[in-house]
């Protein structure tokens, strides 16, 4: 899948592109099948909501699970990706937000890139975010909202806030903007909201400024998000890293692959499986 110009320039100019029909009915109900067999295995890859049980995030699926591996390097993600970065790319972050029905939580709002800035000591944002609707996407489960253009600003102004310092996943309710700033912003950039059918994908701007209401619908909103980063642009942490299922290691440039999904055999392997 190559992206036309238009769309490219699209993405430049507003931060975020939709591409509706990416993966079929049959390819989300294996995608569906292997997140479920995959939220099994326990660890502190799996990020709770508030009350500490319900799953809010399950990080990296593609280094347990076969379908999950096999999804990142599909062409119809890979090839626009690597045509919006201009680099070669692997990933940096995996990660399925899992907004449940009747209450899933919101995600304040922030910028992507300082985080990995402060965190992982990625040099740059040259990076892009691919994220997939599991599910139908509208106004009624807390689909993310953007704030079209912003990510021309860059990312100096986002900081850490003081406090209680997690050192693995970082909430972005740490990089919450303050609500002067969001105030002045959205004045400027309008507050959109890219909605559509499971199978519809969403490129990014990791400095683009985004959050997502509760989810107070019946229905999910199960979200994957894989950020490629170019392979010259790996962060170098000057003490401990983050761990892996948080932070990419392995920065070896990614081919793609023009296969369907289904294709793969779901046997599962890492711990636990
Ligand atoms: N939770 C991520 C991390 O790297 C950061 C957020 O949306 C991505 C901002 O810990
Ligand atoms: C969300 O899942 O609504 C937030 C996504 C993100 O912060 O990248
Ligand atoms: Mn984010």
């Amino acid at each position: 899948m190559k992206l036309a110009e238009e769309m490219s320039a699209q993405y430049d100019r507003d931060g975020f592109i939709l591409v509706p029909g990416v993966f079929s009915h049959s390819e989300l109900a294996s995608i569906k099948a292997a997140l479920a067999e995959d939220v099994t295995v326990k660890g502190p890859h799996l990020i709770t909501e508030d009350d500490g049980e319900t799953m809010r995030a399950v990080y990296a699926s593609h280094t347990r699970h076969p379908l999950f591996r096999d999804l990142i390097t599909s062409e119809r993600l890979l090839g626009p990706a690597m045509q919006l970065v201009a680099q070669d790319l692997y990933v940096h972050q995996f990660k399925i937000n899992t907004k449940r029905p009747f209450g899933g939580e919101s995600w304040a709002w922030h910028q992507d890139y300082p985080v990995w800035r402060d965190a992982d000591r990625m040099p740059e944002p040259r990076a892009v975010n691919v994220a997939v609707f599991l599910d139908d996407v509208t106004e009624f489960n807390g689909p993310v909202v953007f704030l079209r253009g912003s990510h021309q600003l860059g990312s100096e102004a986002s900081r850490r806030r003081e406090g209680d310092q997690a050192d693995e996943h970082i909430d972005p309710h740490d990089y919450a903007l303050s609500t002067t700033d969001l105030s002045r912003l959205a004045g400027v950039h309008e507050m959109t909201s890219p909605k559509g059918p499971a199978g519809t994908v969403v490129f990014f701007h990791p400095e683009i400024m985004h959050g997502s209401a509760p989810n107070i619908s019946p229905f999910p909103r199960d979200l994957l998000i894989a950020t490629y980063n170019a392979s010259t642009n790996a962060p170098r942490p000057l003490g401990e890293p983050r761990p892996e299922y948080l932070v990419g290691r392995d920065t070896t440039p990614l081919v793609p692959h023009a296969r369907l999904l289904e294709t793969v055999e779901t046997t599962m392997t890492g711990a636990g499986a």
